[in-house]
């Protein structure tokens, strides 16, 4: 059952001129609880986004919100620098009445952010114009951030993207049982058994040094970034709880993971699920012309093993989520993570039959 919040009360610790009028369920993300606010001011509403940070995931929320501000003052700095306009090209942070980044009720927490108006984060690329522009966006967002000191910034998930944790603890999940799934989801278990292999594909090419370790987004699905209603251009990259060292290959593999089924990602239809290689190109295309000269030839030849890889890890965390009894990521439905998960290996084996050309096109 969704729990209510004292909406008009939560609104008035925040320096949100206006009186409140409305407050209502808003966007598909899986991890925070995300609300559209109007208020009323001067006659006219404003609205903003509100959020009961996902506390359980994140339980250092002055941390996460310290990294936030740091990334959010410094894309302001460089949006004004190319004379561009702060309050709809990132993320603005509102603060409380007392400065804080963030309200603390006694038991949640709440931020508060300025709503980028007439602009659209897709679910499913409907054109794939919108899903270059969405590799512009990312591609310039991951060059802004090489000039981001990584030492101010909290390591807030730790692990985030190890993938041979993140299969340590599939292990855990699937030997313990705790909602007594195994048998259900034996054939799912052995196929990502299998497929271990993949775990250490770039966690040990970081590790040797062979791809660098950059301060990257970790999250780059595409309902992660706005798309001008007016230009059609990707206009602000939102989402920042993961702003934290990674890879490149990570950031590329994840829109290509999410970007690249013409189907959701919960879509219990598997013969609807497929990766969409035109697609892949479109986002390369779109993601190289933007991320600038730093990226390594090391890093370019693995980008499609990132797409591999992010696809893999993600279907593991969702299939570590049901047997775990779904507790990580938000459902709406019994098996929503199941499916996630099937639609996730649909995918890799798609992946690995395209690998070759894929890596062609990412050396070209
Ligand atoms: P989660 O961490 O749960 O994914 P997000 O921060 O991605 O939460 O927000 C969920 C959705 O809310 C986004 O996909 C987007 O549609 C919408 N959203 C978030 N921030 C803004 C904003 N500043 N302006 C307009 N819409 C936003
Ligand atoms: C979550 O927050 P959201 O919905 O953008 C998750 C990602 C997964 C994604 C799968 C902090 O992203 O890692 O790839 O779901 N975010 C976190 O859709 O765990
Ligand atoms: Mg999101």
């Amino acid at each position: 059952m969704e729990r209510e919040f004292d909406f008009e009360n939560i609104c008035g610790q925040f320096a949100i001129a206006g009186e409140y009028a409305a407050c209502v369920r808003y966007g598909e993300g899986h991890i925070n609880d995300t609300y559209k606010l109007t208020v009323r001011e001067n006659g006219r509403e404003v609205h903003y986004i509100l959020q009961r940070i996902n506390h359980r995931l994140f339980p250092e929320v002055g941390k996460l919100m310290h990294n936030i501000a740091l990334v959010t003052d410094f894309c302001r700095k460089s949006v004004l620098a190319r004379g561009g306009d702060p309050m709809r090209e990132c993320l603005s942070i509102v603060r409380t009445k007392k400065g804080e980044s963030y309200y603390f009720d006694g038991e949640n927490y709440f931020r508060v952010y300025v709503f980028i108006e007439d602009a659209t984060t897709y679910q499913i690329v409907r054109d794939p114009k919108d899903f270059y522009e969405s590799a512009v966006a990312f591609g310039n967002f991951a060059n802004l951030l090489a000039d981001f000191d990584a030492s101010q910034l909290y390591e807030v998930l730790p692990d985030f993207h190890n993938t041979r944790v993140r299969y340590a603890n599939f292990l855990r999940a699937v030997e313990k049982d705790v909602c007594d799934r195994r048998m259900e989801v034996a054939e799912e278990i052995a196929w990502f058994k299998e497929h271990s292999y993949l775990c250490g594909e770039i966690v040990d090419k970081i590790a040797s040094g062979e791809i660098p370790l950059r301060v990257t987004h970790n999250d780059t699905k595409l309902n992660n970034v706005m798309i001008d209603n007016a230009t059609g251009k990707g206009l602000a990259v939102i989402d920042l709880d993961t702003v934290m060292p990674g890879s490149l290959c990570y950031d590329f593999g994840d829109s290509i993971r999410f970007g690249c089924n013409p189907a959701a990602e919960d879509e219990p239809d598997l013969s609807k699920v497929n990766f969409r290689y035109d697609l892949y190109e479109t986002y390369l295309d779109g993601y190289l012309s933007a991320v600038g000269e730093s990226i390594t030839p090391a890093e370019r030849a693995m980008l499609p093993v990132g797409a591999v890889l992010m696809t893999y890890e993600c279907g593991m965390r969702f299939l570590t989520d049901y047997l775990e009894g779904d507790v990580y990521f938000r459902t709406v439905r019994p098996g929503q993570n199941l499916d996630r998960a099937r639609t996730q290996r649909k995918l890799v084996e798609d992946m690995l039959q395209q690998l070759d050309r894929m890596r062609e096109a990412a050396l070209r």
